[in-house]
């Protein structure tokens, strides 16, 4: 059984993170998903317009989620690779580069094409404009 980790906000969820949890998803056998705590948000410069709760419970929904756990600090990726016997950590090529001296001993790495076009920035940025 390959286990797979991904972590990410996934704020106004859309297409790029669904097309990010699909390919992430079709790598192994099940797929454990760290959603952003509001609290690691602000350490991320980043304010979610949907709260934590709401956006672990949509990813949770998401078929080919397996598992999903709240995601609190930079730190705790190798603990979760340990917890979950993950065998790949996968993110959008957005991190290329920024997770393979810290995990690489741990797991394999892979950076995984972003979807062009969308982002939840620009959505946040039209709702306000309305
Ligand atoms: N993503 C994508 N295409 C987009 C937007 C996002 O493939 N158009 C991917 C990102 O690369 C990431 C995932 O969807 O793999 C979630 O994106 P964000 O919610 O923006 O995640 P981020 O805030 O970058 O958090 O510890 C890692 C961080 O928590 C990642």
């Amino acid at each position: 059984m390959k286990r797979i980790i991904t972590y990410g906000t996934f704020d106004c969820f859309h297409i790029g993170h669904l097309r990010l949890l699909e390919k992430a998803a079709s790598l192994g056998d099940s797929l454990y998903v760290g959603v952003s705590t509001d609290q690691f948000n602000a350490l991320k410069d980043k304010k979610a317009m949907i709260p934590f709760q709401d956006r672990l419970e949509i990813v949770s929904s998401i078929k080919h989620v397996h598992t999903v756990f709240p995601e609190k600090d930079w730190d705790q990726k190798i603990d979760d690779i340990k917890k979950y016997d993950i065998d790949m950590f996968v993110i959008g090529d957005d991190w290329a580069g920024h997770f393979d001296e810290m995990l690489k001993e741990y797991c394999e790495v892979r950076y995984l094409p972003r979807t062009n076009g969308i982002s939840s920035t620009a959505i946040r940025k039209k709702i306000s404009a309305c």
